[in-house]
């Protein structure tokens, strides 16, 4: 029976189906694990909200939208004829590019029938008697499976400020990360986009071009790099295919997952002038590798701020109005500490003459009226709203899964204070659930697949070691998790990072508390530390039979 046919029956009550493996989402994560355990004859389904394929590719559908990881490695490494097979079109892909490969995957691997679209998990449940999961979906689908595994993506639930007045609004709003299938034109329109993070950066340059007019709001600037972005050289694609085994190695033992020029030197240690001219050839290079010309940016204040200084100088350059360009200088938190944006003619938008800037840091969105946006008083009429305005991230979309572990304890409870895990795989008390990119894990300071490859691999193997061993269950102990926790906060605070009212730090949100998300220890260091638990028989966790009834 495939997944799809798991619906209530005529008397509204579906049959329970028996798996090993249920993964909740189909993005690059779930798709990767429903390929791995079928190929070990594993039953597995992934159930996903969506009506396709592709995760974040598959919602982040506005004009822009683009990938801030080069085109050669943002892609699965697990098989060497779709790495050769493929092409990609531009140096940084665009996200119906991003989305076609998802697909292309998805078919190629025949990976769907297997995946029940449009349905969202409601409940997972542990039920210690029998040892298994017991997940509900909103479409009465009933399933119980050994093994759980939310592999939700670390920005999949929208974050719409809850403005006074925001459903009064008479034209069309959007969120940047629910944008609609249908193609969207705001020709002749005037559009409102509230926020300048990494969407918005990549959104208003291409709604600039169709808008009748764009007003921006802006609570925080960002430093954004331009992608200097090009159609794939044909020399570029063929090097990197004839050395792809050697460099998805290399890849994986970075500190980020990128095979990139990693600067050596200390910002500190070379003179001004050679440390303008370095930030420069790096600022024509483009994109985020821009934070790797010096060792020590992220860590030491004062190479920071040469960085910093640089930047704001490019925009300085760049924007001809003096007071917007002041505006769009970020000041005062260190470069790099929010994720560092990668733009196409970002700045230069400004020098557009139907594009204004408003700040509204100390005057803020006082409510949305019939008409637009009110701000200090003055309202902003416009056609369309666009809410840029981010994502509960890497938290909010478990928290919004009924998750409950050994004695009924959720999963949101226990994180209340922040998350807690151990590797960023596993939580205590949660026996047999794995987590993909998760609290805890590199995640979202990396190249998102190659650390989905490492964990799902990882988490895998550990599934083959339970299944084979006659051990049928697997959980870190409570002290391995809080030393894993101490670890994570520790490498945090020895960096700039939560210096920055960042969404790492979760704080934008409010009342979330304000704990460094992702292990920032680096992807190299964060495999070895995975491996090494493995080979000596899985140190931290505990394993035991499953209960006879699984
Ligand atoms: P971000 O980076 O979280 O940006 C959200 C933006 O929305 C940011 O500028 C926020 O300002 C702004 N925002 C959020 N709430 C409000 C309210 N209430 N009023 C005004 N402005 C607000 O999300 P993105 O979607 O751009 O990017 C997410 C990630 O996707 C990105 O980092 C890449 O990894 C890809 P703030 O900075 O909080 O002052």
């Amino acid at each position: 029976m495939s997944p799809l046919d798991n619906a209530p029956s005529r008397a509204g009550v579906a049959s329970e189906q028996t798996l090993d493996v249920l993964i909740v989402g189909a993005g690059f994560s779930g798709l990767y694990l429903l390929k791995r355990f079928r190929d070990l004859g594993l039953k597995a389904c992934a159930i996903e909200a969506g009506t396709g394929v592709g995760g974040t590719w598959y919602w982040n559908r506005y004009p822009g939208a683009r990938c801030d990881v080069e085109s050669m490695q943002y892609s699965y490494s697990f098989s060497e004829d779709l790495q050769q097979e493929w092409k990609w079109p531009e140096r940084y892909s665009a996200q119906p590019d991003i989305l076609r490969y998802a697909n292309h995957v998805a078919d190629r691997f025949d990976l769907k029938r297997d995946i029940a679209f449009s349905t969202l998990v409601t409940a997972a449940h542990f039920d210690e008697t029998a040892g298994l999961w017991r997940i509900t979906t909103d479409k009465g689908g009933r399933y119980s499976a050994k093994y759980f595994i939310p592999a939700t993506g670390c920005l999949s639930t929208a974050r719409l400020p809850d403005f006074k007045g925001r459903d009064s609004f008479k034209g069309r709003t959007f969120h940047t990360g629910h944008w609609p299938h249908e193609p969207v034109s705001f020709k002749g329109e005037r559009v409102c986009v509230i926020g300048t993070g990494s969407s918005a950066i990549q959104a208003i340059p291409v709604i600039a071009e169709q808008a009748a007019h764009v007003t921006v709001f802006q609570r925080t600037p960002n430093y954004s790099i331009p992608s200097c972005n090009e159609p794939m050289p044909d020399w570029y694609e063929r090097e990197w295919k004839a050395e792809y085994a050697a460099r998805r190695a290399e890849a994986k033992m970075t500190k980020n997952g990128i095979v990139c020029e990693f600067g050596a030197k200390s910002a500190l240690e070379v003179n001004r002038e050679e440390a303008l001219a370095e930030l420069e050839r790096r600022w024509r290079i483009g994109g985020t590798t821009f934070m790797q010309a010096f060792k020590d940016l992220v860590t030491d204040a004062k190479a920071n701020d040469i960085a910093a200084e640089f930047v704001r100088n490019k925009i300085r350059s760049i924007v001809k109005d003096k007071a917007t360009a002041e505006l769009l200088a970020p000041r005062d938190y260190p470069i790099g500490t929010k994720r560092i944006c990668v733009d196409s003619h970002y700045y230069e938008t400004y020098n557009r003459p139907n594009v204004v800037l408003v700040d509204i840091r100390n005057s803020p969105v006082e409510e949305i009226t019939p008409d637009g946006v009110k701000v200090g008083g003055k309202v902003y009429a416009c056609d369309a709203i666009v809410y840029a305005t981010g994502f509960d991230a890497m938290t909010g979309t478990l928290a919004r899964i009924d998750i409950r572990g050994r004695g009924g304890e959720a999963l949101a409870d226990k994180w209340e204070a922040g998350p807690r895990t151990y590797l960023g795989l596993m939580s205590a008390g949660f026996p047999n659930m794995f987590m993909i990119t998760a609290p805890g894990s590199p995640s979202v300071l990396s190249n998102m697949i190659v650390s989905i490859e490492q964990h799902v691999d990882w988490t895998v193997d550990a599934i083959q070691k339970l299944e084979t061993s006659g051990l049928g269950l697997i959980e870190p102990t409570k002290d391995a998790e809080d030393g894993w926790v101490a670890h994570n906060n520790e490498v945090a605070h020895k960096t700039l990072y939560p210096q920055a009212a960042s969404w790492y730090m979760g704080a934008n949100i409010p009342g979330k508390p304000r704990i460094f998300l992702p292990y920032i220890g680096g992807v190299g260091a964060y495999r070895e530390k995975c491996d090494e638990v493995a080979r000596a028989g899985y140190a931290g966790f505990a394993l035991s039979k499953a209960p006879v009834a699984a």
